[in-house]
């Protein structure tokens, strides 16, 4: 036996980070990549130092709670937290760390992806492609709406929603936003500050949602506020699916209130999400793809590894969040 910690990790993780680990560490490996219930995730922890997991894995009070003892850390493989109790892992004294910074680039892709994608009907058209429906070709044929010019408004301009403002800027957008507290002018780079969201809500020819899951944000995008969005408004969210309530979104992409969606992330996903999304051609769906490159999966693994040597080294973990 060695004083080397063990480190159960939930999923598959790039093969440069597992590596690391096996370089580093005594990890409990996942090579099937088989989601592991609460149950298992208890008992698999029973020689464990810490846990290093996705979002996919729930740490409810109660999971926390029945975790043993010889768990010190949960390092998760994520920027977003809100699989996490955090008010329960502190009581219980546990570190908990997540990854931010390195996922903002390829999130902020995505979001433009999406906007683009629902705003020209990337998707509607190409399943018409594929499925040999594309007949014909005229000048009123799958017309879709240009966002160059528009105006793109960011709920929670934080990492992500910075770096994606400044690529809607390569598209001569003209950025509005609201956070919780007002950015500094250099970080702001001349986005347009909104109090309230319901004071950005009118200016947002796209909206694209990037604050966190949490009580406060959980079905903020509602009937009210989709009512105050310019009509023929895009939607784009790469942040989490709680912060849509999706009857709400849904009702709106039927009447053309909301002119089309693009959604990443999703209520009840992967396998319960709203049914009338999967009906409706003015949505542009991705499977929880912000993070999804090469380069970032890496730097994600790196990051929590960065934080997992801290706290066994006894120092403070850079991305400490209890
Ligand atoms: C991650 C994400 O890939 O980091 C996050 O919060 O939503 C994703 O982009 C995922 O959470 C991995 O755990």
């Amino acid at each position: 036996m060695t004083d080397t910690p063990v480190i159960l990790v939930t999923r598959k993780l790039p093969d440069a980070v597992e590596a690391r680990l096996r370089r580093d560490y005594q990890p409990i490996l996942n090579p099937d990549d088989r989601l592991y219930t609460a149950d298992e995730i208890i008992a698999m922890s029973a020689k464990a130092d810490a846990i290093l997991p996705c979002h996919t894995e729930k740490f409810t009070a109660d999971v926390i709670a029945r975790l043993p003892d010889n768990v010190r850390a949960i390092a998760n493989f994520s920027v977003g937290y809100d699989h996490v109790d955090l008010d329960a892992a502190k009581a219980k004294g546990l570190i908990v760390t997540n990854t931010p910074d390195v996922l903002s680039d390829a999130t902020a892709e995505i979001a433009i992806l999406l906007m683009l994608g629902a705003a020209r009907r990337a998707s509607e058209g190409e399943r018409m492609v594929r499925a040999r429906e594309w007949k014909d070709w005229s000048p009123t044929f799958m017309i879709g709406s240009q966002v160059t010019g528009k105006r793109f408004g960011v709920i929670g301009m934080g990492r992500v929603g910075q770096v994606a403002a400044k690529r809607a800027r390569g598209f001569d957008m003209e950025v509005h936003y609201y956070n919780r507290t007002r950015l500094s002018a250099d970080l702001e780079c001349g986005a347009i500050y909104h109090e309230t969201v319901e004071e950005l809500l009118p200016h947002c020819d796209v909206l694209s949602i990037h604050c966190p899951a949490t009580p406060q944000t959980t079905g903020l995008l509602n009937n009210e506020r989709i009512a105050l969005l310019p009509d023929g408004a895009i939607v784009v969210n790469t942040g989490r699916g709680g912060v849509v309530n999706d009857d709400a979104l849904v009702e709106a992409l039927k009447s053309g209130k909301v002119y089309a969606a693009g959604l990443d992330v999703f209520n009840g996903e992967p396998e319960n999400i709203h049914p009338a999304y999967l009906k409706l051609e003015n949505v542009f769906l991705l499977p929880h793809l912000g993070s999804a490159t090469r380069e970032t999966r890496d730097d994600m693994g790196f990051r929590a590894l960065d934080n997992l040597d801290a706290i066994f080294a006894g120092r403070e973990p850079t991305d400490r969040i209890a």
